[in-house]
């Protein structure tokens, strides 16, 4: 397995960027920040806060203005043991405020969701990116809206579902094991007609993973970003974060700052990320160490 030392080539001289219908997302000299805003009454660490559109829509442009380059708007929480929702109430969480995001600012809007029914809405309603937690493997139509549409996927790795992923997870080598599903994902994805510079891989922290899963898998990021896609890294507040330290979701910022740092070290282009303003000072340090200073955006 390649771990990450501190000679391992962290940067590279190549442009690199992610287009979307809001403007060309570069992320060859720095780390980008999505904001989480779930529209749910029951995610794990913000469920409830941001049920009320006007308040989803209000932290929205609040994490803009903190530093997030987009905005991840769901509907439907993936915490472990989750029951799915329906469409009808999935539709009525996101889109107004994706509208309402919409009309107030040009960052660009992903949308988290597997079902392609709710990606085709929010794209109409304003979105440009669709983060797909089954990595088109829930809803067949899914990999076809994506291609047709021509906008940016997140491709995430998830063992089970929802429902059921956190009751035994087991991996032989869970780093070898999700890079291969990710590179099977991909190939699916570009058969679908799916640009390869329009795909983003995501090792899904804890999606069907221990605490030493996740772990494992943070330690091993460089040989996922060896497959030399973008690489999205979601660890803000989960679990494994409060079982080390013993706390609860919204204590988990400093644990959640941490997870980000070593991530961008190990190669991640995009943090997932509740605390916005929080991880984009800490990862502009991160990427300083990363990419020099100098080579940093002003
Ligand atoms: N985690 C959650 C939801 N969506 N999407 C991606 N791509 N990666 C993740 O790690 C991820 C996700 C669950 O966390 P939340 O309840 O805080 O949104």
């Amino acid at each position: 397995m390649t771990s990450f030392s501190p000679s391992a080539p962290l940067s590279s001289s190549e442009e690199r960027s992610l287009a979307t219908r809001h403007g060309t997302l570069e992320f060859s000299r720095r780390t980008l920040i999505m904001g989480i805003i779930n529209v749910t009454p029951d995610s794990f660490s913000d469920g409830g806060q941001r049920y009320d559109p006007v308040k989803a829509k209000a932290d929205g442009l609040a994490m803009v203005k903190s530093g997030a380059d987009i905005l991840d708007v769901g509907g439907e929480s993936s915490r472990p043991g989750a029951t799915p929702v329906s469409e009808d109430e999935e539709l009525a969480r996101v889109l107004p405020v994706v509208r309402g995001l919409r009309k107030e600012t040009d960052a660009p809007i992903s949308i988290d969701t597997y079902k392609a029914s709710v990606a085709r809405a929010a794209l109409d309603a304003g979105a440009d990116i669709v983060n797909d937690i089954s990595a088109l493997r829930f809803d067949p139509p899914m990999a076809a809206l994506i291609a047709a549409e021509k906008v940016p996927v997140v491709l995430m790795h998830m063992q089970g579902t929802p429902r059921t992923m956190q009751r035994e997870p087991r991996y032989t080598d869970v780093v070898r094991e999700v890079r291969d599903f990710l590179a099977g994902q991909l190939y699916e994805a570009m058969d679908a007609g799916i640009a390869q510079d329009m795909i983003v891989i995501d090792p899904g922290i804890g999606f069907g993973k221990t605490l030493h899963h996740n772990l494992e898998l943070l330690r091993g990021l460089p040989m996922i970003a060896a497959l030399g896609q973008p690489v999205l890294v979601g660890a803000s507040r989960k679990a494994f974060i409060g079982r080390i330290l013993n706390s609860e979701p919204s204590h988990r910022v400093e644990g959640s700052l941490a997870a980000a740092v070593a991530s961008v070290l190990a190669g991640a282009n995009i943090i997932r990320a509740h605390d916005v303003a929080e991880t984009a000072k800490a990862v502009k340090i991160a990427d300083a160490i990363r990419f020099g200073f100098s080579a940093l955006p002003a």
